[in-house]
């Protein structure tokens, strides 16, 4: 029987831009860039463990370096790849300040620009649970062959062109959508290629996983509760309606929620009245890509989407995942969330 040919992600990007006779390739090699990184990062998660066991005898790793934390590491990694890519003109880290312009001709003329979570979850990362990178990629509003400007990181997210993430995992797999489908690769460690291994990604429209840090129960609003315990709580029309699942780690517990359908909520409370997550570091990422997979995304009172932002770091309250879940959580906390 003949073997299943691997389709690399390179392979698939440009089988993709061959069906849109006006695109350049511009977005292709950007992801392959991204893709880079991930496989770069990886190679040091990989072994985190053994160096931070190492390292315990010394502030310096197995070779004698100073030993960088691992989300400044990824930092820099994408930092440095993106601007060696001739596709991007400045990125915005949630690990950095500001945003970052590239100054030289090549990113001037570059029409995207890329924003991103280098390593999300990495408090995980001494636990072994599953971390991840997630990336966001808007063309530029500014003038091309001039510096990128805060304009162009301060797009709502139904402006996107391209997002997605890496889940270093069980396996390290990298999942893109673009408006028109998710698609997942998985890493083939003996070829250093992602391969296409998850086509056409479609969240069921119903789960039976709700994903939500329950400790901070008491802090939700009254909405917030009641909808707790309709979770909880036997139905005798939907027999059990759910069960609880949250990893910590936005990337794990959202990877989950797209392939086996389910919610994935954290919403405003007492003490973070726009909640904990950021909105163009993981939120609107993760909300373009469950929408382009037939899910749904709101921040209680509107879609994750529409918000204009005003800040590069903001943050907002977030209900994501299957459509009929995200609707019968609304159906409890509408109109009470803040505005994200
Ligand atoms: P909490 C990780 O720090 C993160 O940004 C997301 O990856 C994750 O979903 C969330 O925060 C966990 O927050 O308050 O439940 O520990």
């Amino acid at each position: 029987m003949a073997q299943n040919k691997l389709i690399t992600m390179d392979e698939f990007t440009i089988q993709e831009t061959r069906k849109f006779p006006q695109a350049t390739g511009e977005l292709s090699s950007l992801l392959r860039d991204i893709g880079l990184a991930g496989k770069i990062v990886n190679k040091q998660v990989l072994k985190a463990g053994l160096v931070d066991i190492l390292g315990k005898h010394g502030a310096t790793n197995i070779q004698g370096e100073e030993q960088m934390k691992l989300d400044v590491y990824a930092n820099e990694t994408l930092i440095n790849i993106l601007k060696n890519s001739s596709d991007c003109a400045g990125i915005a880290s949630e690990e950095n300040d500001d945003h970052v312009c590239y100054e030289d001709t090549f990113s001037a003329n570059s029409k995207y620009v890329v924003l991103f979570d280098p390593l999300d979850g990495s408090s995980n990362i001494d636990v072994n649970a599953p971390i991840g990178t997630i990336f966001s990629i808007y063309r530029r509003v500014s003038e091309l062959g001039k510096t990128c400007t805060k304009e162009d990181f301060l797009q709502p997210g139904n402006r996107l062109m391209a997002a997605g993430y890496i889940i270093y995992g069980s396996s390290t797999m990298m999942v893109y959508a673009t408006k028109i489908s998710v698609n997942g690769f998985t890493l083939e460690p003996s070829i250093g290629e992602f391969c296409l291994s998850h086509p056409n990604i479609r969240i069921p429209e119903n789960g039976k996983i709700y994903s939500i840090n329950q400790g901070n129960t008491v802090k939700y609003t009254e909405g917030m509760k009641s909808y707790l315990n309709y979770c909880m709580e036997s139905n005798k029309e939907e027999g059990r309606p759910y069960s609880h699942r949250y990893i910590g780690s936005m990337v794990a517990d959202m990877h989950r929620t797209l392939i086996k359908g389910g919610i994935f909520m954290y919403p405003a409370d007492k003490s973070s009245a726009r909640g904990k997550l950021r909105l163009q570091y993981e939120c609107n990422p993760m909300a373009f890509i469950v929408e382009a997979a037939g899910g749904k995304a709101t921040y209680g009172n509107g879609n994750i989407l529409d918000i204009v932002p005003t800040e590069l770091h903001q943050r907002t309250p977030i209900f994501i995942g299957s459509k009929n879940m995200v609707n019968k959580a609304l159906e409890f906390v509408a109109e009470k969330e803040m505005v994200g």
